[in-house]
């Protein structure tokens, strides 16, 4: 062996002593942490003040160590089931707009989710370090995440990247997720019930929850530092997307020209993106998402008000108290129906 292969093999050992060190020191510091189970029987730690999925924990402790914002880099901050992958199509299609031709749009052939990758469930999942260089199809860098607005890697506090945030009203954000996870709990047998499963989710005991706590984070960060944090309400983009799309490019800082708006490019987006089309494209017909689940899983109804067809008056009542109490003098409302 030569002194350059030596020094390859010293360094190759260095880093998988390191990695088996810090998967003992993790092994550890999970002991620490209270636990409890998601909808679907898999363990949750309540880590930092959230609830985090077991699945994800090192990876989120991954991104927070590791990742390093440049002042360019856009991302898409949700609870779960709040209209991420909306805002992913949204997003990624106004802000490179001007990258692709028409009819060559990305999301003919890639999910929302490709485009827009995650930190936790994807990019960072099995590697401290991944190749974020090659991780978007464009500059500037475009990625998403669900980890509460307290526990964000501190580079992306302190730096001038942008976040856009959405959020839903609880009760059909609950429903959404209820049926998302409905195939997951079929396998397991200690899942849980309805019941059951709004219990947990009005005592905070959901994955990256407390949601009141995830949502009033981004909201009050999104209040003190507006040019930072663009923080959207599905209810509102289903009412009027166009204007909302306008809003979102301009705080992008890339405005839809006049000759644009002339041209009809904010209802075009609009359309691309809107459930219907997503839907029905074929891409989103089949495969799997990173996480395992099918792309078909992430689009179910999109309506307003669904959870009227599954919450009882009692649920509504316990949830209608809680909502008053947890938005008390926060300004912040969310709309039901
Ligand atoms: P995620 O956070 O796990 O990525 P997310 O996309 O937020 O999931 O939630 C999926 C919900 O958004 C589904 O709502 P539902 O269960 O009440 O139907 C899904 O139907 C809805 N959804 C997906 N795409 C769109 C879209 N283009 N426009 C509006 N709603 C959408």
């Amino acid at each position: 062996m030569d002194t350059t292969e030596i020094c390859k093999a010293n360094m190759v050992s260095k880093s998988h002593d390191a990695e088996v060190s810090w998967d003992d020191e993790f092994q550890q510091l999970v002991q620490t942490f209270p636990k409890d189970k998601t909808w679907a029987g898999d363990n949750m730690y309540f880590y930092q003040g959230f609830w985090c999925p077991s699945l994800v924990l090192k990876s989120v402790i991954s991104f927070q160590n590791h990742f390093q914002a440049f002042d360019s880099d856009v991302i898409v901050a949700t609870f779960p089931k709040c209209g991420t992958t909306w805002l992913k199509a949204l997003t990624f299609s106004t802000l490179y707009r001007n990258k692709f031709k028409k009819d060559e749009h990305p999301l003919f052939s890639f999910g929302p989710h490709e485009l827009v990758r995650v930190f936790e469930y994807d990019l960072y999942l099995n590697n401290p370090f991944p190749d974020l260089e090659n991780a978007c199809l464009y500059q500037p860098r475009l990625f998403s995440t669900h980890v509460p607005y307290a526990s964000l890697p501190t580079s992306i506090r302190d730096s001038n990247c942008k976040l856009i945030c959405i959020c839903r009203n609880p009760m059909d954000m609950f429903i959404s997720l209820w049926h998302f996870t409905d195939k997951l709990r079929e396998e397991k047998m200690d899942s849980v019930s309805l019941d059951e499963a709004f219990d947990k989710f009005c005592n905070g005991v959901c994955g990256f929850g407390p949601f009141f706590d995830h949502v009033l984070g981004y909201w009050k960060a999104s209040q003190e530092n507006p040019n930072k944090i663009l923080f959207l309400k599905y209810e509102a983009l289903k009412e009027d997307i166009n204007s909302h799309l306008k809003k979102l490019a301009m705080f992008l800082g890339v405005p839809f020209t006049e000759e644009e708006e002339k041209e009809g490019v904010v209802e075009e987006i609009a359309k691309i993106c809107s459930f219907n089309n997503l839907k029905e494209l074929e891409v989103n017909k089949k495969g799997l998402h990173i996480s395992g689940i099918p792309h078909t899983d992430f689009f179910r109804k999109a309506k307003v008000g669904d959870w009227s067809n599954y919450l009882t008056p009692a649920m509504v009542e316990r949830m209608e108290k809680l909502v008053q109490e947890k938005l008390d003098n926060s300004g912040f409302t969310f709309k039901f129906s």
